[in-house]
């Protein structure tokens, strides 16, 4: 869409000049300011990931990963592009069908090669301009660039006379692979690889280099924490807006709109999931996202939304009364689930076992179904044989970072992996009671009450990035009555 803004007049001419500082002069600007100016990684962000993902191959290896591909919504219709997340990490390469090549010790000298599309001006002149072979090195702090058109060459070249292969793959040991969702793509490497191996040259090994990138982004450095930091800042600020949207007989979808629509005028290109706006008997649905109910007096809200920034996630879920006012049975449940989250993080600091931030969740969640009749016998026997599941449901937390459900491991062996500063996962406690739950009264039927923050590890404890979204019901109640359904 155009942009709706009034352009400044050409300052080239004296006249042009004058009418452009006209507005400034007089204090007149019509639109306001982003609140949010965009925010760029700086290109060393990418070039660190790719020392580190260096200092982790052996000698004699190479890593060769492509680009996700772009996928079809409809007849010649493509989904808006996102790029593979490990791509993306390692390069910040945006272009599809581009190609990394990652090289440890190569006898050229060239160990960051990348391979994008070639010039074509009638796609250009539909989908804009490419960056091609001859730009893509500097632009990209490669030490080489080449058309996707020359890679299969470059990687391997066989002279039968002599019989023996140059190219880059050749005296390779192990090659690290990610196909970027490219199935295509890969079967065309692995016949290259399969052609060499029947000669007895070329790689004999073949490992998954997402096992190796998964592993790096579990720990996020300053400049990764500063975009999920904005990612959260900004979708935090459109929780608020919901929240003073939401009014009985509005629909799921304009709450929506007043998260994501603040999201999308702060720079925001996605959201990092498609945004749930649940009230009422949806409210006990995980993954609403239909959002197309209309509100009615006396359901609560829950509303889980992030946005994606620069490709980073985040992940944050608030819940609230429709009316501006929990009822008894809704409050109860949600001092639960509070207490729960609060109990959750105050286990967050390095060396503590991802782990313990659930199990103090379970147990105060539990402690707190039992005490209201909802569930009973004796809490630790319900917590071992994880009874409370059938009203929490799932998980209290997972990474977040360029994923919203971030890749590596949970545990090292058979123990929970120990929090490290720099790691960043949700805290997201929640308790569902659907209608016709099994001997529940029908006083807490429709009542699904999930609060999700995201948080980060520091060197002495945790910083919580989205706490600053009301919280606390008294908080949440006023936020809602004081938009009384506008944002
Ligand atoms: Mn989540």
């Amino acid at each position: 869409m155009s942009d709706p803004r009034p352009k400044p007049k050409d300052p080239r001419s004296l006249v042009g000049l004058v009418l452009f500082l006209v507005p400034f002069v007089a204090g007149a600007l019509d639109f306001p300011p982003l609140d949010f100016p965009p925010l760029k990684p700086p290109a060393s962000m990418f070039r660190a990931h790719r020392d580190r993902f260096l200092a982790r191959l052996p000698p004699n290896s190479i890593a060769v990963l492509r680009a996700a591909p772009e996928r079809t919504m409809s007849n010649d219709v493509a989904y808006l592009y996102r790029q593979d997340s490990d791509f993306w990490y390692l390069s910040g390469v945006e272009d599809p069908e581009a190609i990394l090549v990652i090289r440890p010790n190569p006898s050229d000298g060239k160990q960051f090669i990348v391979f994008v599309r070639p010039h074509n001006p009638r796609a250009e002149s539909y989908g804009g301009p490419r960056i091609g072979p001859q730009e893509a090195a500097s632009a990209y702090g490669a030490d080489a660039a080449f058309s996707t058109e020359e890679f299969r060459n470059l990687m391997t070249r066989y002279e039968p006379v002599s019989r023996t292969f140059s190219g880059f793959l050749a005296g390779v040991e192990k090659v690290y692979v990610s196909d970027g969702g490219d199935a295509e793509w890969a079967s065309g490497l692995r016949e290259s690889i399969a052609f060499m191996r029947a000669r007895d040259a070329g790689p004999s090994t073949v490992v998954d280099a997402r096992e190796v990138i998964h592993e790096m982004r579990v720990v996020k450095d300053a400049d990764e924490i500063a975009l999920v930091r904005r990612a959260t800042e900004i979708s935090g600020r459109g929780h608020v807006l919901a929240m003073k949207a939401v009014a009985p007989g509005k629909y799921e979808f304009e709450v929506q709109q007043a998260l994501d629509g603040y999201c999308f005028e702060n720079g925001v290109r996605r959201m990092a999931y498609p945004s749930i706006v649940a009230s009422g008997p949806n409210s006990v649905f995980l993954h609403w996202d239909a959002n197309d109910r209309e509100i009615r007096d006396g359901d609560v809200v829950l509303n889980d939304s992030g946005a994606e920034y620069v490709g980073y996630a985040t992940d944050i879920t608030r819940t609230y009364p429709a009316n501006g006012s929990f009822n008894r049975e809704q409050r109860a449940i949600y001092e639960i689930v509070l207490a729960a989250q609060k109990a959750a993080m105050a286990e967050i600091k390095p060396g503590t076992p991802h782990a313990r931030v659930g199990s103090a969740a379970a147990r105060v969640q539990t402690q707190g179904l039992v005490k209201l009749g909802l569930l009973s016998g004796d809490v630790d026997r319900i917590v071992r044989e994880d009874g409370q599941r059938v009203f929490t449901k799932h998980g209290i937390s997972h990474w977040v970072g360029l994923d919203v459900h971030d890749a590596g491991r949970y545990s090292v062996g058979s123990s929970s992996r120990a929090l490290e500063p720099g790691m960043v996962f949700t805290v997201e406690p929640g308790i569902y009671i659907p209608a016709n739950a099994p001997g529940v009264d029908r006083k807490w039927w429709n009542i699904g009450v999930r609060i999700e923050d995201v948080v980060l590890v520091t060197k002495d404890g945790y910083e919580c990035l989205s706490c600053f979204i009301p919280r606390e019901p008294d908080d949440v109640e006023k936020t809602v009555q004081s938009g009384n359904g506008k944002p």
